[in-house]
């Protein structure tokens, strides 16, 4: 029987080894947590811990008045595969706002034009749980720019939040004064201020530009978003059907891709057949070991940076502030779970949260 027949395969597969407790998004949704809270509260969950282990622990109860042990482990299991069933029947999950849209510019006597407004907002990370949010035009991520390689660039920032502000653009190779470091390459853009960057651009690949003050907060509430930079000569490029940017992040708001948790977080829809580019962009302040089930992936970038070999694996570890390209022949139909395989970033005896997705292959 295939795959595709049994479309329960999914939540048998998954729903079998809670790992940790789902403290962590209960205390996310209260406000900001801090880094070391995250990880905390995270490894408070008993990582060794087997589902069967933890339903025994919670049915414990006096000889005298007890339940047979297989009827209440039967209770207890039926009552967490519901909570596992629901999440995975609500994924995806509607909520309000999208992020890394691409951006068009204004084009000026050659020079491409981005204005971007940092700015408060709130923001739906997944259904009915709205945080305060620190955006670039509204949207975590942020809008994605993509020019190429050579182009002359403008970007306008607007700095509507209550703290002062800088872009970084990470991984391009600039003059010393675009860097936006500030005191180290330029002065602080204070609130109501705006401040123009422009540069001629360098070096090709998958890049990110991003707050660099009070980062930990700015970027965690999510001041980041993806700049692509398309390359001068694309004999070399994969050809691809699909270029998907997916940005991780685990700061404020919890565990996320493209600023949603699971459910709320997009799955990728790929035909049978196609090859589909993932850009994945680690944002965020802990390592995310990228695992797709089905299919490999083949690594063909690091940083934008093409490889002299590219290297195929199934999970793939992206470290704060990398860039990984990969390219995957979607040649396996059927809905295949995707997620970072840190499984307290993903799963709990709650269900499956945070940093999970499906890539849906069709026949
Ligand atoms: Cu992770």
């Amino acid at each position: 029987m295939s795959n595709s027949d049994r479309p329960t395969d999914l939540i048998d597969t998954l729903a079998v080894t809670p790992t940790s407790r789902r403290s962590f998004l209960k205390a996310a949704s209260l406000g900001a947590v801090s880094v070391a809270g995250v990880g905390t509260m995270v490894a408070c969950g008993k990582a060794g811990e087997t589902g069967a282990a933890a339903v025994k622990q919670a049915g414990a109860v006096p000889a005298a008045n007890a339940v047979t042990p297989a009827a209440s482990a039967q209770a207890t299991a039926d009552a967490m595969d519901a909570m596992h069933e629901k999440g995975i029947k609500a994924f995806p999950a509607k909520t309000k706002g999208k992020g890394n849209q691409l951006l068009a510019p204004r084009v000026e006597k050659g020079v491409k034009i981005f204005d971007l407004t940092a700015s408060v907002v709130q923001w739906e990370v997944e259904p009915g749980r709205l945080v305060e949010a620190w955006t670039y035009n509204g949207t975590i991520p942020a809008p994605q720019i993509r020019v190429r390689e050579g182009d002359r660039v403008r970007i306008n920032l607007k700095n509507d939040l209550p703290e002062s502000t800088a872009i970084h653009f990470h991984g391009l190779e600039l003059p010393n004064d675009q860097d936006g470091v500030p005191f180290i390459t330029q002065p602080p853009i204070k609130p109501g201020q705006s401040y123009t960057y422009e540069f001629t651009v360098p070096n090709a690949g998958s890049h990110m530009y991003h707050s660099h003050h009070n980062a930990t907060k700015q970027v965690g509430l999510g001041l980041l978003g993806g700049f692509i930079v398309e390359p001068k000569d694309t004999s070399h490029e994969p050809k691809v059907d699909q270029d998907y940017v997916m940005v991780l992040n685990d700061g404020a708001h919890g565990y996320t891709f493209n600023g949603k948790s699971f459910p709320a977080t997009e799955p990728i829809v790929a035909k049978l057949g196609q090859k589909l580019r993932i850009r994945y962009m680690n944002e965020g302040m802990m390592i995310h070991p990228m695992h797709l089930h089905g299919m490999h992936q083949t690594v063909i970038a690091k940083d934008g940076w093409p490889l002299p070999y590219p290297y195929r694996c199934d999970t793939l570890n992206i470290a704060p502030g990398e860039r990984y390209d990969v390219v995957v022949n979607c040649n396996n139909p059927g809905t295949w779970a995707f997620h970072c395989h840190i499984l307290q970033h993903a799963e709990s005896d709650h269900g499956m949260f945070g940093m999970v997705t499906a890539l849906i292959v069709q026949k």
